[in-house]
């Protein structure tokens, strides 16, 4: 039987969800939510701002949502709309492409969202709010706290280990083992190849602390 599902936000980001949700065939979308009306967005249309799951939920005791915002300024945000969407009791799946290659004894965390082409292999464990992007890779036995963003062509091998709220950069390379703690930045390309342990926005090969940060 299909759920009706909100997707959280109207952006770029929404868009490739909308495409997977609709692939999935697991849920009816019944609309999204944003601060802006960005009009239909592949035929779905624009429901209002949040607040308007508080009546939906009422209504749909089964109603699910999934957070479509990826915006890195927004991450943050990310963790307070699922705050308020867990307060509101709304169901938060993960959601996970069909089109992506996931590998037994993997675990998702709530509202994680694996994209088309990313691989989870066997025993990596990812938390809530995560974003598995395009084409990225999350070998065995990683384990990624709740709201790290693997961004498109990203590749963690195996045994990595990725703290809260850090996003690991487009085409970036995590060699095994390694761990990076929470409230980092790895720039597109970087290669980490030694732990991290100081928050702050780490480029190039291998990859470094850049000063301001
Ligand atoms: O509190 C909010 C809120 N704040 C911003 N609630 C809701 N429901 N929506 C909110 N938004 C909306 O998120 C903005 O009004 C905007 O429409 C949307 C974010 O869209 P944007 O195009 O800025 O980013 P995105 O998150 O869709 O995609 C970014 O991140 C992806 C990972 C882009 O950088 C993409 O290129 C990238 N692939």
């Amino acid at each position: 039987m299909t759920r009706n599902i909100i997707v959280i936000g109207g952006g770029g980001h929404a868009k490739v969800l909308i495409s997977i949700l609709k692939k999935m065939r697991t849920y009816q979308i019944v609309g999204y939510t944003d601060l802006h009306n960005n009009g239909r967005v592949l035929g779905i249309l624009h429901l209002g701002e949040d607040g308007i799951l508080k009546e939906m939920r009422m209504k749909d005791s089964r109603l699910s949502a999934a957070i479509g915002i990826g915006n890195t300024s927004l991450s943050r945000k990310r963790m307070s709309l699922m705050k308020y969407l867990e307060d509101l009791d709304v169901l938060l799946p993960s959601v996970i492409s069909p089109d992506s290659v996931v590998n037994e004894d993997t675990r998702f965390g709530r509202a994680t969202v694996v994209f088309d082409g990313a691989v989870v292999n066997s025993g990596a464990r990812i938390g809530d709010c995560c974003i598995i992007n395009t084409n990225s890779t999350v070998e065995h036995d990683c384990v990624i706290s709740d709201n790290v963003h693997i961004a498109p062509g990203a590749s963690l091998s195996g045994g990595v280990g990725i703290g809260e709220n850090t996003l690991i950069g487009t085409g970036s390379t995590i060699i095994q083992n390694v761990r990076i703690c929470g409230d980092c930045v790895i720039g597109a390309g970087a290669v980490v190849a030694r732990d991290i342990g100081v928050p702050g926005t780490y480029v190039g090969v291998p990859a470094v602390k850049m000063d301001r940060t």
